[in-house]
């Protein structure tokens, strides 16, 4: 789509257009919906040039591929000039650290309990990205997490909320259960302001932290995350993460449960976005007994699909070797000889542990 008259005049106006934007945005099911601007320079671009120079990105090769790309909105696409970020809430609606107890279940992190977010997202990005051409007549381009756009910066810019200690983005009215989507354009929208830190002398993420990821406040080194072992990293764990995971089998949520601002999250108003009953606390003994098949029936429209049935297994492999739970002996034993090396290795290790 051509780019016409790029600039909305008068503040009146804007303030009509920004109006009308967000209400198209509620309709969809977005909680959040503000503007930032795509053309300030900013020092994060910098920040994560470091990061991925200090290797802390891990196995990621792709941030190290799009890091050029990534590092500002118009380094990607030169003729961006406000972005537009959204927010959907995806609060659980209590506390779910308690879960870690059960020590024969798996834990999955609360965004991966409901449909794969980018599911759920994409397509409302699309629709109001649509609605935006056709008022705006200028160009918009789409993003969800996995383009090489800086989410979280956008986000506090626009005033969504800030950049905790722990990293991610938090907000006075949502606490921490936000994902984030951007839609850029070559129209000029007056920006939102944006927000500011309210962390603090709290430290209670960087303390919460079961591997020590965070290198100082508003660090993470990805490669001792326990989101990034159980998600990204398809290997064999170090022996001090296997144990520190305890019952974690995908994602990790400890840093973002803990932060005081949830006092203001509300439970989430999406149904897709919900707790599937089988994943609220499913017993360790069932999921050792996946197959790919299997794997691939129960994670059906789940983010958990994307990581595989062997790395899953893998991650309640060493689960098992935490439960202290006896009866896991013999389906442990029987993945001890499993194709994959990475599964039989765990399950050595767990079936080690359970038989000490
Ligand atoms: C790579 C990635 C990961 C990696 C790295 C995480 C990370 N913190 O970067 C891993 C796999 C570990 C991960 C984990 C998770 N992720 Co993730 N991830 C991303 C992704 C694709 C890119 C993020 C990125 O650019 N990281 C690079 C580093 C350099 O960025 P950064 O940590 O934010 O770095 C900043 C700070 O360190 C700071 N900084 C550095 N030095 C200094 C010094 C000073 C003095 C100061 C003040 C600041 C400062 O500036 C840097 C730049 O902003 C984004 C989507 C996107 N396209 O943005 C989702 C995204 C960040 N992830 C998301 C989620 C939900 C998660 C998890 C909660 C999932 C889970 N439950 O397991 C965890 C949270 C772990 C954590 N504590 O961060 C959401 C977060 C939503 C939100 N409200 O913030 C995003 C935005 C996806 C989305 N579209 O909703 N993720
Ligand atoms: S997600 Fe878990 S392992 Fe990763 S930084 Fe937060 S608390 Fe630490
Ligand atoms: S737990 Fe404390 S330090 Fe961490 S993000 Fe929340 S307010 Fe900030």
């Amino acid at each position: 789509m051509a780019a016409a008259d790029r600039s909305i005049k008068g503040a009146a106006a804007q303030d009509r257009l920004k109006a009308r934007l967000r209400g198209k945005a509620e309709v969809l099911g977005f909680d959040v919906c503000r503007f930032a601007s795509a053309v300030e320079p900013w020092p994060e671009g910098g920040r994560l040039e470091a990061f991925v120079e200090a290797g802390r990105h891990g196995d990621m090769a792709w941030m190290e591929t799009t890091l050029e790309r990534r590092k500002h909105p118009t380094a990607m696409w030169p003729e961006a000039r406000t972005a537009v970020v959204l927010g959907l809430n995806y609060g659980p609606g209590d506390d779910p650290l308690p879960q870690l107890q059960d020590r024969s279940a798996g834990y999955v992190s609360v965004y991966a309990r409901g449909d794969d977010y980018h599911d759920v997202i994409k397509g409302r990005l699309k629709t109001l990205a649509g609605q935006m051409a056709a008022e705006l007549k200028a160009e918009v381009k789409v993003f969800v997490d996995t383009a090489p756009l800086m989410e979280k910066p956008l986000a506090q810019r626009a005033g969504v909320g800030w950049q905790g200690k722990h990293t991610n983005l938090l907000s006075r009215s949502h606490g921490n259960w936000l994902f984030l989507g951007v839609i850029l354009t070559a129209a000029e929208i007056s920006p939102d302001p944006p927000e500011t830190e309210h962390c603090g002398s709290c430290t209670a993420c960087l303390d919460a932290c079961p591997t020590n990821a965070f290198p100082a406040p508003f660090q993470l080194d990805a490669r001792r995350c326990l989101s990034y072992l159980t998600i990204e990293f398809a290997g064999a764990w170090p022996e001090a993460f296997r144990t520190a995971t305890g019952s974690r089998i995908y994602g990790c949520d400890d840093c973002l449960a803990v932060c005081p601002w949830n006092k203001f999250a509300a439970e989430t108003r999406e149904g897709r976005l919900a707790a599937r009953e089988a994943l609220a606390s499913p017993r360790l003994a069932d999921l050792l007994a996946l197959d790919d098949a299997a794997f691939r029936a129960l994670f059906a429209r789940s983010p958990v699909k994307r990581i595989g049935r062997d790395r899953f297994v893998r991650n309640v492999l060493y689960a098992a070797g935490n439960s202290n739970d006896d009866s896991l002996i013999a389906p442990v034993a029987r993945l001890t000889d499993d194709p994959d090396p990475v599964v039989a290795d765990a399950a050595r290790w767990a079936l080690g542990r359970l038989s000490a």
